[in-house]
């Protein structure tokens, strides 16, 4: 069976892209796979955190995973500070990436800003870490949205590169999964800019927790042009907002930008955002009710994290320990 590992930084409430580009494959891979899913903390704090926020957001993430139908008995749901294999090995690929390979990374650029001196050292190497977090795993197939595809790229770079300075064939390849219309949701406020759940405006996306009322008004309040939905996938050109909106649609109808538009072609983005509006709701606020139901008994969801991480520890600790033992540590 091959193993799957993924993670999301407890930087936020999850978002709707967060949702439709990985976490609801993450939910449709468990059958046939074994999944290893983590709230990924370390990554969270490369953009500085209030720490009683964070310890919130992270038990929220967690909770949000089980609402998605995770099931912490058949796989494994932990937190990236509980098992310290991560950092172990993510030091030793420090040394093992090339300053030019990071130089390339968009996500830096985007994330860093024009404020690249004042960014954290932990942004700049942060694919060390993600290339650390599958690696420890050795996982193959990694679900997660569009805008990771290039650090997946550069985790199978360092893999390559310790094999051969290392003269072993010790860290698999890993394969993206990068799955369905919307591997990269949009910004509700800027078609060209990605949904993310750390942006300044609550407006540029839907989280995970908003209520019907919310839903409805952000969708209504969304960005659009003033031409009616096309009839046809071209119609779509150089209309980022109108894609967005249609790609979203889509993927929680498990359909394609064609069928949508076969569908709702023609009509005006008034009727249009009010069915997207209702069909997001019906969708996404029975994952806020469970949520919201787990987060009334924490000890629950800790005990689930305390479990998840003993067992990824039992996996992740034998192969980092073989990788230091190829580095050269000596035992003693
Ligand atoms: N807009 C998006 N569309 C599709 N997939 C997305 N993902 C994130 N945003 C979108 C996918 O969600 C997974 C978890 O992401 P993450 O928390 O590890 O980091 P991120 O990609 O940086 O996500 P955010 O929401 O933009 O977080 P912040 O604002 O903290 O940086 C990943 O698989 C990602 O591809």
């Amino acid at each position: 069976m091959q193993r799957i590992f993924s993670g999301i930084q407890p930087s936020g409430i999850p978002t709707l892209g967060n949702y439709l580009g990985a976490l609801r494959n993450w939910a449709a891979l468990q059958d046939g796979h074994e999944c290893i899913y983590c709230v990924v903390d370390l990554h969270a704090i490369t953009a500085f955190q209030d720490p009683k926020e964070l310890a919130l957001q992270t038990r929220e993430m967690a909770a949000t995973l089980l609402a998605i139908g995770i099931d912490p008995t058949k796989h494994i749901v932990f937190l990236q500070s509980g098992v310290r294999a991560h950092a172990q090995l993510a030091w030793i690929f420090n040394c093992v990436a090339r300053l030019g390979w990071l130089n390339r990374m968009t996500q830096f650029k985007d994330k860093a800003g024009k404020d690249r001196e004042n960014a954290s050292s932990g942004l700049y190497v942060y694919p060390n870490l993600m290339a650390a977090d599958i690696l420890a795993y050795h996982a193959t197939r990694v679900p997660v949205g569009d805008d990771q595809r290039q650090h997946l790229e550069l985790a199978n770079d360092i893999a390559q590169k310790f094999n051969h300075d290392y003269g072993v064939d010790f860290f698999p390849n890993i394969e993206p999964l990068i799955m369905g219309p919307a591997a990269r949701v949009m910004s509700l406020r800027d078609g060209t800019k990605k949904m993310s759940k750390s942006d300044p405006s609550d407006q540029s996306r839907i989280n995970l927790n908003d209520d019907a009322d919310t839903i409805a008004l952000k969708v209504r309040r969304a960005k659009t042009d003033p031409e009616p939905l096309p009839s046809g996938i071209d119609g779509l050109a150089n209309r980022p907002e109108a894609r967005n909106l249609v790609g979203i649609y889509a993927a929680l109808t498990d359909a394609t930008h064609e069928d949508v538009l076969r569908e709702h072609g023609g009509k005006g983005f008034g009727d249009y955002k009010k069915v997207l509006a209702d069909l997001l709701v019906e969708k996404l606020t029975p994952i806020a009710a469970e949520t919201k139901r787990l987060l009334a008994d924490p000890p629950y969801v800790d005990a689930v994290l305390r479990d998840g991480a003993r067992r990824a520890a039992a996996i992740a600790d034998p192969i980092v320990a073989k990788a230091e033992d190829l580095v050269g540590f000596l035992r003693v």
